[in-house]
């Protein structure tokens, strides 16, 4: 149910205080705890240093098989609501056994509603009315402007209209999925629900907190599990993929095959204590986890979970007759070839005030910095079908580099993104040519966790985004304008928010076919 609804009964708050509290009671080492529970996302080298000092035992943890386990640091993109769905399964009953109240269930966070666009005043105050108790809800180390009620979710945050709307699942050459792409290990593709509402939610409650120049909790990826809301956030992010699936009209787009679906990828410790880890197929399927909300409808049809192409124990040959046309293009190909058509290396320094551009004056066309993903195979071993995208750019292409003429995508990626302080707006990207200077957005900039410095036992990562521009780069030979836009996160309800610029730098940009 909705957090708004949950908190109006006082024996259901007082339920989800004391098993927060338990928890966070509980010694890190105890795989019930709030620790072992916020680690298994993420963690850094101070939370595990202070966590040592209450519990020497949690050196005896296997951390790598237990912990930093969120997709967030190049998985592929469609990982991210799969495995969010396992971890927050697994974190509720887990919360619900340290409650004592087996009715207990996590309540979502709705920001669309008109009653959640303000921070969830449950989780906001730091004592329970007027006492010296201190609240198990809050956290220090969060946004206060949101937090103490100045500011609300804008529209475009909270009701992520071209989200809800995004016609398939995975994402299509020229079409970012809602949920992301299958075959984007390494420079993923973000999918729209990972970047809106998603990462959104994480750096307006996070932000930067000025006193102690620290990014908040929630906005940065080794301590956001840390913060109790980042519970009901995810419990939303959960609904909101059932409310998608619920909207008539929706298809998957590519289809993974079998042996994505059925592997079994991840680890967790049940409440028991045993390990479970179920492939990605069980979790896509709801049922198998007992996952029901209110908005279930059994007369609102949702899209099935595709069927499994091949029975097991076909014949070998069958894989290939079967599974034919039906699957990414990406992953059938794993001789794909990457060529980059043009790149910009003076770097961009993105202002909330004002929309920055940068110019690709020269037609895109094959250059001289090319490089090959793989050795490049035969023709034959090209896509048969793939829609020739490119042919007018890259005729001057050198003989080696025949790749662009049966590209499959276009992809623009933006490298070494980094920020001072954690972003107090969003930044849009929108690729315009004389023909439309309006541009078509190309995509949403992933600022949640875009820099992975922090992680406990990570080295730091260069973080690249790529946006799919297949569609916009097909209608036209440019030039093209890459154009970064600022949005608001939050309206201000009393004076105008104050435009904070937060040093937020692009290192460079790049076109790059993909064939
Ligand atoms: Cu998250």
């Amino acid at each position: 149910m909705t957090l708004a609804d949950f908190a109006k009964d006082p024996a259901r708050l007082a339920s989800l205080r004391r098993g927060v509290a338990v928890m966070k009671a509980r010694p890190p080492s105890d795989h019930r705890s709030w620790f072992w529970q916020a680690a298994t996302h993420a963690y850094n080298d101070a939370l595990y240093a202070d966590a040592l000092k209450r519990d020497p035992k949690i050196a005896t943890v296997d951390a790598k098989r237990y912990w930093n386990q969120c997709p967030h640091f190049g998985q592929c993109s469609a990982d991210f609501l799969i495995w969010h769905r396992a971890f927050i399964f697994n974190f509720e009953r887990i919360l619900r056994d340290a409650a004592g109240d087996p009715a207990l269930a996590l309540p979502y966070w709705d920001y669309a509603a008109p009653d959640g666009r303000e921070f969830p005043a449950a989780f906001a105050a730091e004592f329970l009315d007027g006492t010296k108790t201190p609240n198990p809800l809050f956290h220090p180390t969060r946004n206060y402007d949101f937090t103490n009620g100045d500011t609300q979710l804008s529209d475009t945050v909270a009701l992520a209209r071209t989200t809800m709307a995004a016609p398939n699942f995975y994402s299509a050459p020229g079409q970012t999925g809602f949920a992301g792409d299958f075959a984007d290990e390494g420079a993923p593709v973000s999918g729209l629900i990972e970047t809106r509402p998603h990462g959104d939610i994480h750096m307006v409650v996070g932000g930067w907190i000025s006193g102690i120049d620290a990014n908040g909790a929630m906005s940065d990826i080794p301590t956001a599990a840390f913060d109790p809301v980042f519970w009901v956030h995810h419990a939303n992010i959960d609904r909101l993929w059932v409310r998608w699936m619920q909207t008539p009209g929706k298809t998957w787009g590519p289809a993974p095959p079998d042996f994505w679906l059925d592997e079994k990828p991840w680890v967790f410790v049940d409440v028991g204590g045993n390990d479970i880890g179920e492939s990605r197929r069980f979790y896509l399927e709801r049922a198998n986890l007992d996952v029901r909300y209110d908005i279930d409808n059994p007369a609102k049809p949702e899209l099935a979970v595709p069927p499994r192409r091949i029975m097991v124990g076909a014949a070998p040959g069958a894989v290939a007759a079967v599974a034919g046309g039906a699957m990414n293009p990406a992953m059938m190909s794993p001789m794909s070839r990457e060529t980059e058509l043009a790149a910009e290396n003076v770097p961009v320094n993105a202002t909330p005030n004002a929309t920055v551009t940068r110019e690709f004056g020269q037609p895109l066309r094959a250059g001289r910095h090319h490089h090959a993903i793989s050795p490049g195979g035969s023709g034959n071993e090209e896509m048969q079908n793939a829609p020739r995208a490119m042919p007018p750019m890259v005729g001057a292409a050198a003989p080696e580099l025949n790749a662009p003429q049966n590209a499959t995508r276009v992809l623009l990626e933006l490298h070494d993104i980094s920020f001072v302080r954690a972003p107090a707006s969003g930044f849009a990207v929108y690729l315009s040519t004389p023909a439309n200077p309006e541009g078509a957005l190309a995509g949403l900039i992933d600022l949640f966790g875009a820099t992975h410095k922090d992680v406990a036992g990570m080295a730091a990562m260069q973080s690249v985004q790529r946006f799919d521009v297949t569609g916009i780069v097909k209608q036209s030979h440019g030039p093209f304008t890459v154009r970064v836009s600022p949005y608001d996160l939050v309206v201000s309800k009393r004076t105008p928010a104050i435009k904070r610029d937060d040093g937020i730098r692009i290192g460079s940009m790049k076109f790059v076919a993909v064939s």
